[in-house]
């Protein structure tokens, strides 16, 4: 499992580690998911629901379901999502995924992250 957070200043390519839930900014952070990092969930339509520790930018924010075999979906954000919160909806088959998350908060600060999981029959 790899978890992983990175921050672009702007649209300049430069880019810096942080470490999740210890900066002090008002950047996102993921800080809870479901599926979980790691985790298990049945095959089917599956509510994929990320949480962050301030507000985002819908619109700016990008949701991609990566398969094992590196297809990639880009995923619908839900109308109806918090303000910090993230949902979509997708049809899971079996087999290992990355949710590959990307997001602008309010302090105009990207992050990106993953969450890896996999769907059992
Ligand atoms: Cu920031």
């Amino acid at each position: 499992m790899r978890r992983r957070a990175l921050i672009v200043f702007g649209a300049a390519a430069a880019a810096s580690a942080v470490t999740a839930g210890r900066s002090a900014w008002a950047h996102a952070i993921l800080i809870e998911s479901v599926p979980r990092p790691g985790g298990t969930v049945a095959a089917g339509r599956t509510a994929l629901h990320l949480r962050f520790n301030s507000r985002i930018d819908h619109a700016r924010s990008q949701l991609r379901l990566v398969a094992s075999d590196g297809a990639t979906r880009l995923l619908v954000i839900a109308n109806g999502s918090a303000p910090d919160v993230i949902d979509a909806d997708v049809e899971l088959r079996p087999g290992a995924y990355t949710l590959r998350w990307q997001v602008l908060a309010v302090d105009g600060h990207l992050t990106r992250g993953e969450v890896a999981f996999s769907v059992t029959a």
